[in-house]
């Protein structure tokens, strides 16, 4: 399988955010794409290359023109208020405010954010923008008759909406390729969302349409981020309607429990019949992350690669979450390799 990356993650290392109270380092660290990199080569998973520039308009086919040139420009208006820190967001339009975007740094910030888990630092943008461009590159493989690629992205994608970041994420990498698949003459592509946390951003950007369904399994949102998006009842809207699907589950939920909801998800896919299927991939549903409450084991990612190769469809991988650094790798390409072992 070819893996498409690039070394501008490197330029995206935020500092710190609030866990429990504490301000602590972020989990989102450069080192995860690092193993997951190595163990790629070490297992010869096959080509690694580097993305080519497919430049902004993909973006802007997910992401509106306004948040993309927020985005851009944030960090140098931060910098020219003489500041090195990371820029983090701190006020949000919550339901008692209006839904206003105001001229200011923070002001615009609040408009654009969730939550505070996207810090801003001098590389993000490119990095955001690289990785995107990694998940471009991956899409177009697949487009040209390849059975399957992997887009080492990171940062991550799935929380990050329309014009909204948060939880890590700033460009959807996993839409803006889903939606490149649909661009270049796909008619249906199916989005299966496997890391721990609700994929909210890539169910807001597509839960209007019938052209793109989604499924996402994840902690139930009762008690696990993002909490107010990913419950059972979100079925998608208008044309949308019936192309959304949520599968929340317990803490401490294990294989089996997992792979159930893996069946079904597997199995309202294969009813929808698309042309192509896109691999929200993050591992965090490993037993030892450190911020999530599955209990899945390292061979658990074979079986769910083999699951997903028996849908049958050409398929994108896309990297998201999985914070237990050691394992990142292992438990990535085990997806990748139980995929391949299906033939
Ligand atoms: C990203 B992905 C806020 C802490 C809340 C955010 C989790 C984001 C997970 N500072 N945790 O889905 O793996
Ligand atoms: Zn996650």
């Amino acid at each position: 399988m070819l893996t498409i990356y690039s070394d501008d993650h490197h330029l995206h290392h935020g500092r710190c955010e609030l866990i429990d109270g504490q301000l602590m380092p972020c989990f989102e660290m450069p080192s995860r794409a690092d193993h997951v990199l190595e163990r790629v080569k070490t297992r010869e998973l096959g080509p690694v290359q580097g993305p080519a520039d497919f430049g902004r308009a993909p973006l802007l086919r997910v992401h509106s023109a306004d948040y993309l040139n927020f985005f851009e420009g944030a960090w140098q208006r931060w910098a020219s208020l003489g500041h090195d820190g990371d820029l983090l967001p701190f006020t949000w339009p919550a339901r008692t405010l209006r839904s206003i975007k105001p001229k200011g740094l923070h002001g615009e910030l609040g408009y654009y954010s969730f939550d505070a888990g996207a810090p801003i630092t001098a590389g993000t943008w490119q990095a955001a923008y690289s990785a995107a461009q990694v998940a471009l590159t991956a899409q177009a493989a697949v487009q040209a008759g390849a059975r399957s690629a992997f887009a080492l992205c990171r940062p991550p994608g799935h929380h990050a909406a329309s014009d909204v970041m948060g939880g890590y994420c700033y460009l959807n990498n996993a839409a803006i390729a889903a939606q490149a698949f649909l661009d270049q003459g796909q008619r249906k592509v199916a989005i299966l969302d496997v890391d721990y946390h609700h994929g909210n951003g890539t169910q807001e950007i597509f839960y209007q349409r019938s052209d793109v369904f989604f499924a996402s399994i994840h902690g139930d949102p009762q008690a696990e981020f993002p909490f107010f998006l990913g419950y059972a009842d979100e079925q998608g809207e208008g044309e949308g309607l019936g192309y959304n699907v949520n599968y929340p589950l317990p803490a401490g939920s294990d294989w089996a429990t997992w792979s159930n909801a893996l069946d079904q998800a597997c199995e309202r896919i294969a009813a929808y019949a698309p042309d192509v299927v896109v691999v929200s991939l993050g591992v965090d549903t490993f037993k030892d992350d450190p911020i999530s409450q599955f209990k899945l084991d390292c061979p658990d990612y074979l079986k769910m690669g083999e699951r997903i190769a028996r849908l049958g469809k050409p398929t994108l991988f896309v990297m998201e979450g999985g914070y237990a650094v050691e394992e990142i790798g292992i438990n990535a390409v085990n997806v990748l390799e139980g995929f391949e072992a299906v033939r």
